[in-house]
């Protein structure tokens, strides 16, 4: 069962203020992430990175009104969704290197499109479900989700010429410890299936993992994974932009990945905001290859 996978890089910063997590695609590159997945025995395409629009450094690191980067995000996106759809158009697995998590806006555009419905398992500390209204900052990494799900800007919210890309009943959070009031309103308004940290705590990774396979199995068509790296506890994912102490274990995320592996279910996946610039020697790429290690299905013996 090896997949043909192909890895594209999203290099982008736009959706939110921290430089760096743009190299995030080759920093994982650099640590050895293709190679890794290839001595597993699957073949590995890398189409290297997306094409970005120019940032003005000045406008960058400025204020801004509304919806930070905007104009940058959109055409990201587009380009992004371009090249996963042509990923799915081929019948290959999509694995995108980010890049911040606004990405995840083109890239499940890309990826939905195929599937009448989609799973989502959103694996991170936040649950990126909001609205310039209830946006604390204004960056677009925290509005992924509700873009997708059909709220916010029309322009956002209709990239690839569709909307409501994906259902708030087949969307499962994992990791959630850091969710603005909005968010934690509007989850319990639409009922998203959540895991907290307690929840983590309480049930474990195992039980967390097998009851999202089972929530999510009759009712999806195909399960996308987004991973961002501050699902981890910054101790052991400290390259990243918004770290929240209190997080997943590395060793529980390899666990995570070992039981979605074998649940044959996952069609793509997203791993995101992995930022080399603010890193320990490239420490957050290494931990993320580690996982994608066990998620392609690296056996330890
Ligand atoms: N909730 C905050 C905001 O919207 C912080 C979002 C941080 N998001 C990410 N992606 N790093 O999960 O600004
Ligand atoms: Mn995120
Ligand atoms: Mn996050
Ligand atoms: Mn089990």
């Amino acid at each position: 069962m090896n997949k043909q996978i192909e890895i594209i890089g999203a290099p982008t910063a736009f959706g939110q203020r921290k430089l760096g997590v743009n190299f995030g695609p080759d920093a994982l590159r650099y640590a050895g992430l293709i190679e890794r997945i290839e001595d597993i025995g699957h073949e590995v395409i890398d189409k290297g990175n997306v094409e970005s629009p120019e940032l003005n450094m000045k406008k960058y690191k400025g204020e801004q009104e509304g919806l930070r980067n905007l104009d940058e995000v959109i055409t990201f996106s587009n380009n992004l969704y371009e090249a996963v759809n042509e990923t799915k158009e081929r019948g290959n697995f999509p694995l995108i290197l980010g890049g911040d998590h606004s990405l995840s806006i083109g890239s499940i555009a890309g990826i939905s499109k195929h599937y009448e419905n989609l799973g989502v398992i959103w694996y991170d500390a936040h649950g990126d479900l909001n609205t310039l209204d209830s946006s604390p900052s204004g960056n677009i990494h925290g509005m992924p989700l509700r873009a997708l799900i059909g709220d916010g800007d029309e322009q956002l919210v209709n990239i690839g010429g569709y909307k409501n890309k994906v259902k708030p009943e087949n969307i499962v959070l994992i990791g959630m410890r850091d969710l603005d009031d909005g968010e934690k309103q509007y989850i319990k308004e639409v009922g998203i299936h959540t895991y907290t940290m307690a929840d983590i705590d309480k049930l474990g990774m195992d039980k967390v993992i097998h009851e999202t396979i089972d929530y999510l199995k009759d009712k999806t068509d195909g399960i996308h994974l987004s991973l961002d790296v501050d699902a981890l506890d910054p101790v052991e994912t400290p390259g990243t932009g918004t770290t929240v102490p209190g997080g997943v274990t590395y060793r529980e995320s390899h666990l995570a990945m070992e039981l979605l592996h074998e649940s044959k279910l996952i069609v793509s996946a997203d791993l995101v905001e992995v930022n080399p610039l603010i890193d320990e020697y490239n420490k957050t790429a290494y931990q993320a290859i580690g996982l994608m290690g066990s998620f392609f299905g690296e056996k330890l013996l």
